[in-house]
């Protein structure tokens, strides 16, 4: 996948330099560029924005830039996603970042200042992208969120033991938890179950704490997940444990 990040701060990029991002990039399946709006400014002193009409605190992103930068990148093409990082847009989450990764390129705009003039959004943008309800003080953190997010998803990005599958907004669920060496740490010991080499069990005890993580932490979650025969019967043995106190409120 191809995408093109259009900024006034092309500096904030390094994080995409590095990890898992850095080796698809390597292996070309991820390109990205940068690309710095400024120089596409029309003016002498490379102006991106300016006062808004009708008075009001704060600047707003001039047009022009935008236009001949996003010109510059995709031409005439269609079907390329121009997405606006914007506090107004919708909330990004697993679901859109599958569904931009169906596609082949996408420019992301990074906001700033108050906002851009809404010519941008009228003529240029096909999707606008919050990634939450916080204000940032600008797009570019959005867009690594989401490059990040849909990158791991392109098919190779991710190394073959990790499927993004088993991720736990892909699954519905949130993750059981996990142990590794020592058995036993400042008193604390690795629960039995992972011991005991019983794949079945194991299987069973992990599923039975995703089913009570996301109760106790995420029951929205639930609500959206189909749950199997196994899956009601397990969630019923959390429930019983909780009013048993053995949950003692909380988790184990
Ligand atoms: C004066 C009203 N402000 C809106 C709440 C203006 C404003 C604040 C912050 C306009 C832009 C910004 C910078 N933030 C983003 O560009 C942004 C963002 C965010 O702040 N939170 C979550 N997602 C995003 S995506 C882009």
């Amino acid at each position: 996948m191809e995408v093109d990040i259009l900024t006034i701060f092309p500096d904030m990029f390094k994080p995409l330099e590095e990890s898992i991002i850095k080796r698809a990039r390597e292996k070309k399946l991820l390109s990205v560029r940068v690309v710095d709006i400024r120089e596409f400014a029309t003016d002498k002193h490379k102006k991106v924005d300016d006062y808004p009409f009708g008075g009001g605190a704060g600047m707003v992103m001039k047009p022009e830039p935008i236009f001949r930068a996003v010109r510059n990148v995709i031409g005439d093409s269609d079907n390329v996603p121009v997405i606006l990082m914007s506090p107004q847009g919708e909330t990004f989450n697993q679901k859109i970042a599958y569904e931009l990764a169906q596609y082949d390129r996408m420019v992301l705009i990074c906001g700033h200042y108050e906002g851009v003039d809404e010519r941008v959004r009228e003529a240029l943008v096909t999707r606008e992208l919050s990634i939450g309800d916080y204000v940032l003080t600008g797009g570019e953190l959005p867009a690594m969120v989401v490059v990040d997010a849909v990158a791991r998803l392109i098919p190779g990005v991710l190394g073959d033991e990790t499927s993004p599958k088993e991720d736990s907004f892909a699954n519905g669920l949130l993750e059981y938890p996990q142990y590794t060496r020592p058995r036993e740490y400042a008193g604390m010991s690795v629960p039995d179950v992972l011991l005991s080499g019983n794949h079945e069990a194991i299987r069973r005890w992990r599923r039975k704490k995703s089913l009570e993580r996301t109760l106790l932490r995420r029951p929205d979650l639930l609500q959206e997940v189909k749950l199997s025969e196994e899956d009601k019967v397990l969630l019923n043995e959390v429930k019983e444990d909780i009013k048993a106190k053995i949950g003692n409120n909380k988790e184990e």
